[in-house]
């Protein structure tokens, strides 16, 4: 790839930044505060991406490419600041500059809000395959919703989870511009009433006494790297018709005015926080659908613009990739579309859909299926459904006609069935494509979760293993990394990952691995400044750097790492003179609000922290730390100072993860189960440089076919994990409540809430991990041995490069052309 870095006047960058200063704020930088400066900085960086961002579109306009719109509910961006920086090649000419105005980036950066428009992994994919389109120069467009309030802000008091609204907006959003050129309608509501076309005969269907709202969007730049593409997210706000109108004597109008008023304010005010789990919610359909709309109206109009209004053989410029099944009334809307706006009949609506929507699934977590009751769903969306239940009659006839007289299969695979509408479902047999996001995924989709699907349409299926974006998880958060890389192997990394394996050549140079554990030192001493900071602990950068950070999810196995250090400690306190590498485990993760024994399990680790880190026999041999409000800008941080890199979910659940990822390219070992892209990490790496443990994916699934295991046995056999489990209730950890975990121990031993007792595996794989733990402190003992696991681990890593999945999704999928953007 041909990599261009433009001119940079530093005189001019600096100019404008002062300038900013002055027309924004009517200040000097010295006058200005922290956010002012931050805000004058931004727009003068936003200023030097304008001219290739207005270029792209006119290549675009010109060449008219094949374009994807990567339909999401959730973006979870990070900032921008520091990656635009990087992305355009003038990080270090920025950082001068600014260093001659006396501005330090690291504060400015710290500055930016990091917008968070997502929850967890999926969201953040949908940001690293935006950055790697950009950067392989490939069009398109992130399609969203512009929340009001992001994903909340985590504070810890008392040990407890407090969340706090994330106004990310409260300052302004100096990135973004708004397009209050292309409004849209999005209808709600109301009923459908079919009208008799005179001259052609044909039923009209016209949605009357609806309830609407005009989405407006806003576009985002992102950036590729060294090229002069500059592709655009586009987030959707929402706005009342009309302003409403006091003046207005007719009551109807009055109150539906106001109703509007609210639906729009409601509409985008927040982003729900679940993560791998469907609530139901009727705000949240018609969030999807409001963004859904607006995408679909725009695109179609875009390409009919550049068509002469025929629409006919709309698949060949445009395909929408569904973020799993959040945005699937893509399908209706486009089909609704098709056929009511543009005069098309079902059988041409329906091969142009089925040629443009194609799906992605994230999980195989049962409670994660979005399943619409027919009532909510019929109500709210009453010509959306009419067209679902006719995609759903016909599919229907296809499955009789292919397994005649089977009800089993019309019971397993209908789109409406049992009073609901199953978006999987829609998703799988409307897409033109179903994929699932690393290996094992897909192929439990295949044999277990999807399998009628697949036996019914077999060439819909095919894995994307899912990566990440090495600009913001190396070279951005882990400069120093990034630079020694650069000087051993040059830097072709940047945008060819796989390029990363030149540095297998110094795994066994001695120099070399001082060099690279030095790196992890200094990255270490940065996170336990921080750590300092934010925490109030002490922590030794010595001791072995133990992390997991993600979502707390019961699936995700939290509770295993804490159960794993309440014993490591009784262990010590037995005997002190036991013989251990000194261990910070460290912990990050948000608790959807609604969900109480995740949030319980945070305070479990806080008051456990509070016992051990305060307990001065131990001589430090242990420290337990909870980082608050974890998230992509402090993420950044701690993937580049971890030694150990905690992946140990129940086989089978975690679909593919991307931490595991970041912290492999990082210099960090896995110490995970056989789960998700665990397996294609371990395949790269080595089994020797990774440390496996617990059930295969197949044990977890025979278990659970045959209804489970008994954790009783356990609990009565194994003394060391009765002893820890006996300290959930004993005000060890709680001696104000000793009743306060009592949910946790209950979910590990008792068959409650119709759910079976520890369905996570968690004592099964107990002593297996305590095996795998030992075995990280066997291995670190040997430094040399360390030094060239975790330097295999960066070089292998050239695979999980997110530039690696976008390729396959644009050959196997979306078959899109590069387009080369001149300035
Ligand atoms: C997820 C899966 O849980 C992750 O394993 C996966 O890496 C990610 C991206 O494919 O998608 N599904 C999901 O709902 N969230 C995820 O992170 O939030």
């Amino acid at each position: 790839m041909a990599i261009h870095k433009a001119k940079f006047d530093k005189e001019e960058f600096k100019k404008a930044v002062v300038g900013n200063c002055k027309s924004l704020y009517r200040k000097t930088l010295d006058e200005a505060s922290q956010q002012q400066r931050f805000q004058s900085v931004a727009y003068a960086v936003k200023d030097l991406i304008m001219d290739k961002w207005i270029a792209t579109h006119k290549q675009y306009d010109k060449e008219d490419p094949k374009v994807v719109y990567y339909m999401s509910m959730e973006f979870l961006m990070g900032r921008a600041l520091g990656n635009n920086m990087i992305n355009l090649m003038q990080y270090k000419e920025i950082k001068k500059a600014l260093e001659e105005l006396d501005l330090d980036i690291n504060e400015i950066e710290d500055q930016e809000p990091d917008p968070a428009l997502g929850n967890g992994g999926l969201g953040r994919l949908a940001a690293c395959f935006l950055d790697s389109l950009a950067t392989l120069e490939y069009p398109s467009y992130g399609c969203g919703i512009r929340y009001r309030y992001g994903m909340f802000k985590q504070e810890i008091k008392d040990g407890y989870q407090i969340e706090t609204p994330d106004d990310w907006l409260r300052d302004g959003y100096p990135f973004e511009i708004k397009r209050a050129e292309y409004r849209y309608e999005v209808k709600f509501g109301g009923y459908v009433k079919v009208v008799k076309d005179e001259k052609t005969g044909r039923d009209n269907f016209v949605q009357e006494d609806y309830r609407s709202v005009i989405a407006v969007p806003y576009d985002l730049p992102i950036l590729g790297y060294g090229n002069n593409t500059v592709n655009s997210l586009r987030i959707w706000d929402a706005e009342p018709v009309v302003k409403f109108n006091l003046n207005s004597f007719d009551k109807g109008d009055y109150q539906k005015a106001i109703e509007e008023e609210n639906l729009a304010k409601n509409l985008v005010e927040v982003l729900y926080p679940n993560d791998n789990h469907y609530a139901g919610k009727e705000l949240r359909l018609k969030q999807q659908y409001f963004f859904v709309s607006a995408s679909v109206q725009r695109a179609v109009d875009r390409y009919k613009n550049m068509h002469n209004g025929d629409v006919s053989k709309l698949y060949e410029k445009v395909t929408f990739q569904l973020n799993d099944t959040h945005p699937t009334v893509t399908v209706a809307e486009l089909m609704r579309i098709l056929m009511d706006e543009n005069g098309l009949d079902w059988d041409q609506a329906w091969d142009i859909t089925s040629k443009t929507v194609a799906y992605t699934n994230h999980t195989i977590m049962a409670e994660a299926l979005e399943k619409w009751p027919i009532e909510l769903f019929s109500r709210l969306l009453p010509r959306i459904y009419q067209i679902v239940e006719e995609i759903n009659r016909r599919f229907v006839e296809k499955i009789k006609a292919k397994y005649p007289g089977d009800q089993e299969k019309i019971r397993k695979m209908a789109i409406i069935y049992d009073g609901q509408v199953k978006m999987a479902h829609l998703a799988i047999c409307a897409g033109y494509s179903v994929n699932g996001v690393a290996k094992l995924h897909t192929e439990i989709l295949k044999k277990q979760e999807l399998k009628d699907f697949y036996e019914m349409m077999p060439e819909k299926f095919n894995n994307k293993t899912n990566g990440i974006t090495q600009r913001r998880f190396l070279l951005h958060g882990n400069p120093l990394l990034a630079e020694w890389i650069t000087d051993k192997i040059g830097d072709g990394w940047i945008t060819d990952l796989k390029q990363i394996d030149k540095l297998s050549l110094y795994v066994d140079d001695k120099k070399a691995q001082q060099e690279f554990m030095n790196i992890k030192y200094k990255n270490k001493v940065r996170l336990a400044e921080y750590i300092k900071k934010y925490n109030g602990i002490d922590v030794d950068p010595n001791s072995i750097f133990d992390v997991q950070v993600k979502r707390l999810h019961e699936y995700k196995r939290q509770l295993l790492n804490i159960l794993h250090v309440m014993y490591l400690y009784n262990k010590i306190k037995t005997d002190p003179t036991f013989d251990m590498e000194p261990r910070t485990f460290i912990f990050g993760a948000k608790a959807a609000a609604g969900y109480r024994i995740a949030k319980q399990t945070i305070k479990l680790i806080n008051n456990v922290a509070n016992v051990i880190n305060n307990d001065a026999s131990i001589s430090g041999k242990i420290k337990v730390v909870f980082i608050e409000n974890y998230r992509v800008s402090n993420g950044e941080m701690i993937f580049a100072a971890a030694d150990v890199s905690e992946q140990i979910s129940t086989a089978s659940k975690e679909a593919s993860g991307t931490g595991n990822m970041k912290f492999m390219l990082n210099g960090a070992i896995t110490l995970g189960t056989m789960d998700g892209a665990n397996v294609e990490i371990v395949q790269e790496v080595g089994e020797e440089n990774a440390v496996i443990f617990g059930l295969s994916s197949d044990e977890v699934i025979k278990y659970e076919n045959e209804g489970g295991y008994d954790p009783m046995e356990i609990f009565n056999e194994d003394q060391d994990v009765r002893e820890v489990l006996m300290e959930l209730i004993n005000g060890k950890y709680s001696d104000n409540d000793p009743e306060e975990f009592r949910d946790i121990y209950n979910s590990l031993l008792n068959f409650q809430d119709g759910r079976r007792a520890d369905i996570y595996f968690i004592l099964k794989d107990f002593k297996s991990y305590a095996k795998a733990q030992e075995e990280i402190d066997k291995r670190y003992k040997d430094k040399a041995g360390w030094a060239k696991s975790v330097m295999l681990n960066t070089a292998k890593s050239g695979k999980f490069s997110s530039d690696r999945t976008i390729e396959e999704y644009v050959k196997d999928i979306w078959k899109l052309e590069k387009v080369h953007v001149e300035m």
